[in-house]
C-alpha cells in the first residue's frame, strides 16, 4: 500500500511525497553501492566510490520539482535515482557501456548527468561544477523562471575556491539556488574543522545568504527542511545554504582502507547511528508505515531487480579505440557570406562594439559579464560602450572574480546552447579561472557529446594598454597587463582560441565564434586595438592590410580554422611568415622593407584562428617560398609559437631550403616597464627583418 504524505507547511510548493517510494529509492542506492562495491572488489572495473551514509539526498530531491536543476558530486546516487528512476545508468557507467547516460562509459562511475534531465554535468575535480551552476542560476533569474537550482558537495568540497565562487554569485545576484554541503565528517582522511573554522551557517549568513544546519541522518527531517528552503528561495528572498549533518559509512572510495585513519569506536558509532536507511527503515515502522519484514523484504527486491538489469547491461557493447576522437571540439559550419552593407573605417574597438551590439540584437538573451563593463565607459578599454547605451542590462557588472565571471557566462550558455560573453580584463588574470576554463572545454568530450558549453571569453591580451600603437613598444602594461595568452588556451582539448589582426576580422570572427557549440577565447591585442593599418618604414601604407580596417556595417562573418594570406610584393614568395595578432603587422612591415629594398615578394600567413589552426595554408605557403619564419609575441618558453614550428619541421620538412626560424619575446616575465628594457622583451618588425635576411642568406 502507497501511503501519501503532505508536506508539513502548508504554504509550500512541495509535491506530495510517496514515502514508501522514497524509502525505496534509499533502499535501491544502498543495494546498488553493496553490489558495485564488491564488483570492484571482484575486479570486475577499475574504481568505484559510493553513497552509503549520504541516501537522504534522495529526500532533498524529492522536495525540489522535476523542472528544478540538480548539480550532484560523486555520493548523490539516491539523488540521481529519485530524480530519474534510472537503476541502468550508473550500471552502465560502471561497467563502460556505450548506454551509459552520462559519458557513453568515457568517464568514472559515479559522475551524475544528464541534459534531458537537468543533471548539470558532474567532474572529478571536486567543486568544479560550482561557478557552472551560478550561472545556471543567473540564467534563471534572468528569466525569471520559477525553477531553481540545487547543487551539492561535501565538506572538504566547502573549502575549494569554486564553491566559495558559487556562494559570492549567488549572494551577490540573490540567485536561486540552494547549496548543500553533505558534511560526513571527512575529506579522504581529513576532518571537516581542517576545511572551514567556526561555524558554516554564521559564515553564511554574515555573507547575506540565508543557513540552517539539518540532520541529513534522518530523512524526514531533510525532506522537511528542503521543501521549506526550497519555498524560501522560490518566494524570491534569496539563496540558501543547508549544512546537512551526515556519516560516511564506507571508506572515501574502493581506492581508501577505512580503518588506516578512522578509529573502531568512530565507524562503530557511525553505523550504529547515523546510516539514514536504517533509521528511515525503523521510522517507518514505528510509525506503522512498514513491519519490520518489509524492510528485509523490500532489499531483496531491489537487490533482484539489479541482479536482472546487471545481467542485461552486460550483454550491451562497449567502447572502441575509435571514438577516442569524438566529441572533443565542436566548429561552426560556415556559411558563405558576402557583407553588403557600407564600409566605414574603424578601429578595432570600433568592430568588437559593432560585434557586441549585432549579438545584442540578433539575440534577446545575449549578455556579456566581466569587471566594469556595464559602466558607462563600457569597460576599461570601450568595448561594451555601445551595448551599454544602445542595450540596457546587456553589459553587466561583475565583481572582482574572474573564476566567478566565466561561471556565470559559461553556465547561463550550457542551459539554453547559446553563447554569452565572459570579460577578462587582462588576460594575466585568467588565471584564477583557469580550471572552470579548462572544464568547461572539457564537456563535451566527457559526456560525450550530451553537454556543451557555448562560451565566448574575450580578453585584452599582448602588448599595450590600449592606447595608439607605440613606436614598437608595448605602451607600459608591465607584468599583469602583457601576457600574450595563446600558450594557455591552445593546449585545452575542446577550446577554439583566436586572435585577430585586423577589425574586419575582429568582427567577423566574434560573430562567428559565437555561433560555435564550444568555448572559445578570443584574444584581443592591446596594441591593436586602436591601431592604423601598419606602414613600411618610408611611412607607406601597407595596401594588402589596409583594406581590412573597412569594416561592413550589420552583420557578416568570417571562417573560424582558415587563416588569411598575405601576399607583400610581385610574384612568387621567397620567405612565409607565419603570424598572428600585433606580429601580424610588424611581420607586414619587416616584409615591406626587405620587397622595397629587393624586390620580390614575401608572404605573411595571418592565422586568425591559432586552435585549431589552417594546416593547409600553412603547407601551402612553406612549399611555395620554401622558407618560413613563425612570429609569435609569446616568450620562448612552451608556446604554441613553438608548437607551429614543430608542426613543420614534422610535416613539411621536404619543402624546406632552410632552418625555420622563430622569432619570439624573450622568456622572461612579460614585460618590464621602462622603455629600454619594455622594447628588448618583444620581437619587432626589425628583428623580423634581420630573420628574414638571415634565411635569405643561408
Ligand atoms: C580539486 C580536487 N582536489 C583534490 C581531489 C582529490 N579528492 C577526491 S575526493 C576528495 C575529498 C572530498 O571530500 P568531501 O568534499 O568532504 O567529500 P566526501 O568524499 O567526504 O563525501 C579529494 C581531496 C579532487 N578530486 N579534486
Amino acid at each position: 500500500m502507497t501511503i501519501n504524505t503532505r508536506a508539513t507547511e502548508a504554504t509550500t510548493t512541495a509535491q506530495p511525497l510517496d514515502i514508501l517510494a522514497l524509502y525505496r529509492t534509499m533502499v535501491m542506492a544502498r543495494a546498488m553501492n553493496d553490489m558495485l562495491k564488491t564488483r570492484k572488489t571482484q575486479g570486475r572495473f577499475p574504481f568505484y566510490i559510493g553513497c552509503a551514509g549520504h541516501e537522504s539526498m534522495a529526500a532533498v530531491v524529492a522536495a525540489l520539482d522535476q523542472d528544478d536543476w540538480l548539480s550532484l558530486y560523486y555520493r548523490d546516487l539516491a539523488a540521481w535515482l529519485q530524480r530519474t528512476g534510472d537503476i541502468y545508468g550508473p550500471l552502465r557507467e560502471a561497467y563502460s557501456r556505450t548506454t551509459g547516460p552520462m559519458g557513453a562509459g568515457r568517464n568514472m562511475p559515479s559522475h551524475y548527468s544528464s541534459k534531458r534531465l537537468r543533471i548539470l554535468p558532474t567532474f572529478s575535480e571536486v567543486g568544479a561544477l560550482a561557478p557552472f551552476a551560478g550561472g545556471v542560476g543567473f540564467s534563471l533569474q534572468r528569466h525569471q523562471a520559477k525553477e531553481l537550482v540545487l547543487f551539492c558537495t561535501g565538506d572538504g568540497g566547502a573549502a575549494t575556491n569554486d564553491f566559495n565562487v558559487l556562494f559570492r554569485q549567488a549572494a551577490v545576484h540573490q540567485l536561486p539556488i540552494l547549496m548543500v554541503v553533505e558534511d560526513n565528517g571527512w575529506a579522504i582522511t581529513t576532518p571537516s574543522p581542517i576545511q572551514w573554522a567556526g561555524s558554516l551557517v554564521e559564515w553564511a549568513k554574515g555573507g547575506g545568504v540565508y543557513a540552517e544546519e539539518i540532520d541529513g541522518t534522518d530523512a524526514m527531517a531533510t525532506y522537511e527542511a528542503s521543501t521549506r528552503l526550497a519555498q524560501h528561495i522560490r518566494s524570491g528572498q534569496g539563496p540558501v545554504l543547508m549544512h546537512l549533518r551526515m556519516g560516511l559509512l564506507d571508506p572515501h572510495s574502493s581506492s581508501t582502507d577505512i580503518r588506516s585513519y578512522r578509529t573502531k569506536e568512530e565507524i562503530e558509532e557511525t553505523t550504529a547511528a547515523k546510516d539514514p536507511v536504517k533509521n528511515f527503515g525503523r521510522w517507518l515502522v514505528d510509525n506503522g508505515h512498514l513491519q519490520q519484514t518489509d524492510l528485509e523484504r523490500i532489499r531483496k527486491e531491489c537487490r533482484t531487480e539489479l541482479e536482472r538489469a546487471e545481467s542485461e547491461i552486460l550483454k550491451e557493447p562497449q567502447p572502441t579505440a575509435e571514438r577516442v576522437t569524438e566529441h572533443i571540439i565542436y566548429i561552426p559550419q560556415w556559411q558563405e557570406n558576402t557583407p553588403r552593407e557600407t564600409k566605414r573605417q574603424t578601429s578595432m574597438l570600433g568592430a568588437i562594439n559593432e560585434a557586441l551590439a549585432e549579438l545584442a540584437q540578433r539575440d534577446p538573451d545575449f549578455f556579456v559579464y566581466g569587471q566594469d563593463v556595464g559602466s558607462p565607459k563600457g569597460g576599461v578599454f570601450g568595448a561594451t560602450a555601445t551595448l551599454v547605451t544602445q542595450f540596457p542590462g546587456r553589459a553587466i557588472s561583475s565583481p572582482l572574480n574572474e573564476q566567478l565571471i566565466v561561471g556565470i557566462a559559461a553556465g547561463a550558455g550550457m542551459i539554453d546552447g547559446k553563447a554569452r560573453c565572459a570579460e577578462i580584463q587582462f588576460v594575466d588574470y585568467h588565471q584564477s579561472a583557469a580550471q572552470t576554463i579548462r572544464m568547461a572545454a572539457r564537456v563535451s568530450y566527457q559526456s560525450y557529446g550530451d553537454w556543451t558549453v557555448p562560451l565566448l571569453i574575450r580578453t585584452k591580451s599582448g602588448s599595450g594598454g590600449g592606447g595608439p600603437i607605440s613606436s614598437g613598444g608595448s605602451g607600459g602594461g608591465a607584468y599583469g597587463h602583457s601576457n600574450t595568452g595563446e600558450q594557455w588556451f591552445t593546449c585545452i582539448p575542446g577550446m577554439i582560441t583566436i586572435c585577430p589582426s585586423t577589425p574586419f576580422d575582429a568582427k567577423g570572427l566574434m560573430l562567428e565564434a559565437a555561433r560555435a557549440q564550444s568555448p572559445v577565447t578570443f584574444l584581443e591585442r592591446g596594441r591593436l586595438y586602436r591601431s592604423d593599418p601598419p606602414k613600411d618604414s618610408a611611412g607607406n601604407i601597407i595596401a594588402p592590410m589596409a583594406e581590412y580596417w573597412n569594416v561592413p556595417d550589420g552583420y557578416y562573418t568570417q571562417p573560424i580554422g582558415k587563416a588569411r594570406r598575405l601576399r607583400i610584393g610581385e610574384g612568387p614568395s621567397s620567405v612565409a611568415i607565419i603570424s598572428w595578432g600585433t606580429m601580424v603587422l610588424e611581420s607586414c612591415t619587416a616584409g615591406a622593407d626587405i620587397v622595397n629594398r629587393k624586390g620580390g615578394a614575401i608572404e605573411v600567413v595571418d592565422l586568425r584562428t591559432l586552435e585549431p589552426f589552417d594546416k593547409e595554408a600553412v603547407a601551402a605557403a612553406v612549399r611555395e617560398a620554401n622558407r618560413v619564419i613563425v612570429v609569435t609575441e609569446e616568450q620562448d618558453l612552451t608556446s604554441f609559437g613553438r608548437h607551429l614550428h614543430s608542426w613543420i619541421v614534422q610535416n613539411c620538412f621536404y619543402d624546406l631550403d632552410g632552418t625555420p626560424g622563430l622569432v619570439s619575446a624573450i622568456p622572461a616575465p612579460p614585460a618590464p616597464y621602462n622603455e629600454p628594457e619594455e622594447l628588448a622583451f618583444y620581437p619587432t618588425a626589425k628583428t623580423i627583418e634581420a630573420k628574414i635576411e638571415e634565411l635569405l642568406a643561408e
